[in-house]
């Protein structure tokens, strides 16, 4: 897929605050310093579309961004684990739950995972946690130019099996380097599909009788959603 336009849309604080649900959504999310934003610069093309930064937890934000004015990438706030609680336990601010349980235009979470790392229980609780509240997902595993791929795919081998009871069948799973500029055809493939999907259901649902409801969660865009255009970037 060509990538024409990549343009900063806002940061939100809140789900209430980000922009209509007219465009089909993509959105980012793992822990802090992950690659969410590299990840998200890498597939739009532009280097310094979404702030990169060394130290984590820097983004508290919803931050949107259109793509071709035809859908968007969402760069969500990074989990963490939950202070106080005996067993490791993900926990996201009210925003971020809001956004996942609730926006209608959202087709596909990418849930970003390091690849070098074994399967961390923060990130398996929050797997969890996506299942448990049907929120379409696939799976991302980055940073493949920092191990061997022998550790990468003993990496995702052991983070499947942890999951696979779960599904019938296995979220989709993918690997990028935005280091090693890897992984974007794919990436961009999952989001092509997704459209072409859309313009189906779009197609098959003009030709529905009247009140006939479209299945699809991004079809219902909500009334009181409003964009609010003097939210400014904060960087
Ligand atoms: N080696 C390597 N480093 C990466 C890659 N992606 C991100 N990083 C680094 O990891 C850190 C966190 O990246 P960032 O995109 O800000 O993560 P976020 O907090 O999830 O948005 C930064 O120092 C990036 O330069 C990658 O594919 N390979
Ligand atoms: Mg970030």
């Amino acid at each position: 897929m060509h990538i024409s336009s990549a343009i900063f849309d806002c940061s939100a604080p809140d789900l209430d605050s980000c922009p209509d649900e007219s465009l089909p959504e993509f959105a980012f999310i793992g822990r802090s310093n992950v690659g969410k934003s590299s990840l998200l610069n890498l597939l739009s093309g532009k280097l310094n579309l979404a702030r990169v930064s060394p130290t984590p937890g820097f983004t508290k934000l919803i931050n949107v961004f259109t793509m071709n004015k035809t859908w968007r990438l969402v760069d969500l706030p990074g989990y963490g684990f939950a202070a106080g609680a005996r067993k490791a336990k993900f926990k996201f601010n009210h925003a971020v739950d809001d956004y996942l349980k609730n926006r209608t235009s959202l087709c596909c979470v990418f849930a970003l995972l390091d690849s070098g790392l074994p399967p961390q229980e923060i990130d398996v609780e929050f797997i969890a946690w996506l299942a448990r509240n049907s929120v379409p997902f696939v799976l991302v595993f980055t940073k493949t130019d920092k191990v061997t791929a022998t550790t990468v795919q003993a990496n995702i081998a052991a983070f499947t099996a942890r999951i696979s009871g779960w599904f019938e069948k296995l979220p989709a799973i993918f690997t990028c380097s935005a280091l090693a500029k890897h992984g974007r055809e794919e990436l961009l493939g999952v989001i092509n599909e997704a459209m072409a999907a859309i313009q189906t259901e779009a197609g098959q649902a003009s030709v529905l009788p009247e009140g006939l409801p479209v299945p699809s969660r991004q079809a219902g865009a909500r009334e009181n959603r409003k964009r609010r255009p003097d939210l400014a970037r904060p960087w």
